[in-house]
């Protein structure tokens, strides 16, 4: 029987690429280069399955223009906002995504953004690369404490509840605001908000876990920045799109965040010039999964959706 074939967009860890080559007919991009619009489509003709990552678009136009031959998308990430999952579901492409194995890298870089943000760690190293560690005196470099303090997470799925557990590490008080309350959360303690509203103005570090949608497009808007408390740290590593970034500016140019720690941006990669400028931000290039663990996870990940496709079982993790 001949092997399925797979579209591959970006370069994976060898030893996915190996289990591609071995098991499928794999098509892969070697020298890791975006493929536009009409280079995805092309590469696609003929493919069965399409292994993206979140850098490829599949809106629903590139949805209804992909060859028949294409019957799944297994991503390689959780998020699938890069991905029309409604145009899919009409076009019966079947759509995977990678869950839990990216949580507790993701938490790891919530609890390092926090840090970072409250000891002013990029401002720091910043100024002793540039040679301008002159003096010292006890103003100098102060930042804030967050050992202690309360943090409210913001989508207590997956990543946020690895984040909640990092936090706890440093005796800070847990609060939530979901769907719904959890009562894993509840029985280890974490305050529920039903009101995001609410729980902005109770904590002093916010790290938003949830995913990008319609829904949750711009929730930290300018009202949600000016309900929260003084001193507040902001936190993102879910994705760009949850913030409104003219707000944040804002925010952070009067002291309200005092501080935001972002992997994640509107317009990746690059993300919004301006937070370059200021002081009081601790920025990172998207990397909340970038680990060599969790790449490799991911990829089997990505892999078992395939395999059980191919042999006519529904895929652990379909999302569409
Ligand atoms: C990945 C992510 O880097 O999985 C996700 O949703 O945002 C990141 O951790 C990326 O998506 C890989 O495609």
């Amino acid at each position: 029987m001949s092997k399925p074939k797979v579209l591959v967009t970006r370069k994976l860890p060898d030893s996915v690429q190996q289990r591609l080559q071995r098991d499928y007919d794999a098509l892969f991009n070697h020298d890791d280069h975006v493929f536009d619009r009409g280079e995805l489509l092309a590469k696609a003709e003929g493919v069965a399955a399409i292994l993206p990552c979140h850098s490829e678009r599949f809106s629903a136009d590139v949805i209804d223009a992909l060859p028949d031959s294409v019957r799944i998308i297994a991503n390689y990430s959780v998020g699938v906002d890069h991905v029309d999952l409604e145009a899919a579901k009409r076009r019966g492409i079947v759509v995977t995504n990678t869950p839990d194995v990216l949580s507790d890298a993701t938490a790891e870089i919530a609890l390092l953004l926090a840090l970072g943000a409250a000891r002013r760690a990029s401002e720091g190293d910043r100024l002793v690369r540039r040679g301008a560690w002159t003096q010292w005196s006890p103003s100098f470099m102060v930042g804030t404490q967050i050992t202690g303090k309360a943090v409210g997470i913001v989508g207590m799925g997956r990543v946020g509840r690895a984040a909640a557990q990092r936090f706890r590490g440093l005796d800070m008080e847990i609060h939530y605001h979901n769907r719904s309350r959890l009562p894993e959360a509840q029985a280890q303690g974490a305050h529920y908000h039903a009101s995001l509203d609410e729980m902005l103005g109770a904590v002093d570090v916010v790290s938003l876990h949830c995913p990008a949608t319609p829904d949750t497009t711009g929730l930290i808007n300018a009202e949600r920045i000016a309900r929260l408390r003084d001193g507040a740290i902001l936190v993102n590593t879910a994705r760009g799109a949850l913030v409104d970034d003219d707000a944040l500016i804002a925010g952070l140019k009067a002291g309200k965040p005092a501080a935001a720690g972002l992997d994640v941006f509107n317009g990746e990669p690059g993300g919004d010039p301006r937070y370059r400028e200021l002081d009081n931000t601790f920025l990172l290039p998207h990397i909340g999964s970038a680990t060599t663990e969790t790449r490799a996870a991911m990829g089997e990940r990505a892999l078992a959706n395939l395999d059980a496709f191919f042999a006519g079982r529904e895929p652990g993790d379909r999302v569409a």
